[in-house]
């Protein structure tokens, strides 16, 4: 075998199929994605898409329960929605080897917060090892599939963007000539979490938690590099490689390949044969802290920041004072700033365009159509996380009454609807909301690279599958009023579904992304050539006049309103509209 150059990402789906993992799911999510797009290649393995994480982790669980070793990937917001099976998979435990991927975001490069998932193998008790090259996450995989089993727990691995993203040698290996299956057998006490089972599995988990301190003790995931023992370093992860860079020889170094639970006992006897203990670490004192508790003296972040990435200019500066090390991305003066904007061309512009024109109070989701928050459309007013747009819109109409629901906007991507958009617009329905619904259908998870989903008509591997029909979805959920719009046709574009008649509407907006590696996907499978030369209409880059074909000023405004149905908020001398 020669060392190949693969990135973490692709390391992992590597140290997977070299596992012997006969099934890999997840949802798409920087920076994990690729994982599974570089798994789904390997023969005799199955990938899929799940419509999201709490899914995934649900089918790995079933997977892993009849017996297959199973990779699960998501980004680390991920497993906020995948905690409720996660929590309670920590006490039932797994058949077959069970490795979960927690791709964390420090520097928030691709995400809504960068919260330090590191939190979630203490909270669960279940053991993280954390990986800090591409080499190490190709081999910490295949140890981990090792400790699933062993231990009966699923593995936490955390990779952050750094290393998910980054290419370096990997000396790659054999695959066990096709998957692992253990047998599968019926076992109610440990499987089917009723209080009366989950109270003694409980109880297992905890035994479990002792004997993985002990292994963590002498695991030979752990690493240590003498060199000048004034200072002593606690690293992992790609930082351990930045601090490496920082100090060179002018430190030792402790390396737990295991993050939790931590070898303390090495820990303790690390710091007894160096001179100032210190922690370096991205985001939360996480380390520092178990370590302050096993009653060691260390440094940590009174020296280095608790946001963003660290760096070696950070590290040796945190250490030293000073440091030799320039910005990783000095920026020249006088460079206009380049903020993320929409596709020239975007189906989602012409929506973002109408109801800036309509100064509609928007509750905006996560995706491409996000940026209608930035210049020049500016319409959005809030954005939480995937699927939350629905149920925000609900809010502000239950606080502010049906009035003010006339104007409010929840836009949503068909990604993300499909996601956990479903259920807040059975609220919508349930709790009798009469507030407008957009989903913006552009057959595709652009945001993260155009990944496929059900309502696309393919599967990761690009097999022909059933093609959710969202229109029809909606009405079967009981919205009346559910009309299919083209996006780039501005005047009926800027219709309320259900005119100004009372109820809740949904608008369909479909039209592909148009991203020049989609057009020949999506658009061909839809179809949609027909609908190019319409592009000329669609705002390009700024919010232009009045929209096409309408008059100019308040009189056009007042139409282009009505035809929104917003007049109640909106329209001068109009108010009161009908609901
Ligand atoms: C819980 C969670 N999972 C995954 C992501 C990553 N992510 C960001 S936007 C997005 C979906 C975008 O697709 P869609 O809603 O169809 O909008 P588009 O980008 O196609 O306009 C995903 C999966 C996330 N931010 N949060
Ligand atoms: S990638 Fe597609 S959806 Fe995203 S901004 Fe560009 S055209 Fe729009």
């Amino acid at each position: 075998m020669q060392q190949e150059l693969l990135t973490g990402n692709e390391a992992v789906a590597r140290g997977a199929f070299e596992s012997g993992v006969g099934v890999g799911v997840g949802y798409p999510g920087t920076p994990s994605t690729e994982i599974l797009e570089s798994f789904v290649g390997y023969p005799g393995v199955y990938a899929e898409w799940a419509p999201n994480e709490k899914v995934a982790l649900e089918v790995g669980f079933g997977a892993s329960l009849a017996g297959t070793r199973v990779l699960v990937t998501m980004k680390h917001v991920g497993l906020n929605v995948a905690a409720d099976p996660f929590m309670t998979m920590s006490y039932t435990g797994v058949n077959g080897g069970l490795v979960l991927i927690t791709a964390d975001d420090p520097g928030m490069y691709s995400s809504q917060n960068e919260q330090d998932n590191r939190f979630y193998a203490r909270f669960a008790q279940v053991p993280m090892l954390e990986p800090g090259d591409s080499q190490e996450a190709r081999d910490y995989i295949k140890k981990a599939y090792l400790i699933s089993e062993q231990f009966d727990t699923p593995v936490l691995v955390r990779l952050t963007t750094r290393l998910s993203h980054t290419r370096t040698p990997v000396l790659p290996g054999e695959n066990p000539s096709g998957p692992v299956r253990r047998d599968w057998e019926r076992n109610i006490p440990k499987f089917v979490m009723l209080p009366g089972y989950a109270r003694n599995r409980h109880l297992v988990v905890e035994e479990r938690r002792m004997r993985l301190q002990e292994y963590a003790e002498t695991s030979d995931l752990n690493e240590i590099l003498w060199g000048d023992r004034s200072i002593g370093i606690i690293s992992s992860g790609v930082v351990y490689n930045h601090a490496r860079e920082a100090l060179g020889d002018g430190a030792s170094y402790l390396k737990p390949g295991c993050v939790y639970p931590l070898p303390l006992k090495l820990i303790s006897e690390f710091a007894r044969q160096v001179g100032r203990l210190i922690v370096v670490e991205e985001l939360e004192p996480f380390l520092e802290d178990q370590i302050k508790t096993a009653g060691l003296a260390v440094a940590g972040k009174d020296l280095f920041p608790r946001v963003g990435e660290l760096d070696p200019q950070l590290i040796e500066r945190g250490v030293r004072g000073s440091s030799r090390f320039k910005s990783y991305f000095p920026v020249p003066d006088g460079l206009p700033g380049r903020p993320p904007i929409m596709c020239p061309g975007c189906p989602h512009r012409s929506v973002f365009y109408v109801l800036h024109k309509l100064k509609a109070i928007v509750t905006g989701d996560i995706g491409c159509y996000t940026l209608g928050a930035m210049p020049p459309f500016e319409a959005m007013d809030a954005c939480l996380c995937m699927g939350a747009s629905i149920g925000a819109s609900l809010g502000m109409e239950k606080a502010r009454g049906g009035d003010f629901a006339r104007r409010t906007v929840a836009v949503i991507g068909d990604s993300t609807f499909v996601h956990s958009g479903i259920t807040g617009l059975i609220d919508h329905i349930y709790n009798k909301s009469t507030g407008t619904v957009i989903i913006l259908d552009n057959r595709t998870t652009a945001m993260t690279g155009h990944q496929d989903h059900p309502a696309t008509g393919l599967t990761l591997g690009k097999q022909e599958a059933a093609k959710i029909d969202l229109a029809a979805l909606v009405r079967a959920l009981g919205v009346e009023h559910v009309r299919t719009v083209d996006p780039y046709d501005l005047r009926s574009l800027a219709g309320r579904p259900g005119g100004d008649g009372p109820g809740r509407g949904v608008g369909d907006h479909r039209q592909p992304c148009l991203r020049p590696d989609q057009r020949g996907d999506v658009l061909k499978r839809d179809d949609a050539y027909g609908s190019m030369h319409r592009l000329q209409e669609v705002p390009a880059a700024g919010v232009p006049g009045p929209l096409p074909g309408r008059r100019s000023g308040a009189q056009g405004r007042r139409s282009v309103q009505r035809l929104f149905g917003l007049r109640a908020g909106l329209s001068a001398g109009k108010g009161g509209g009908r609901r």
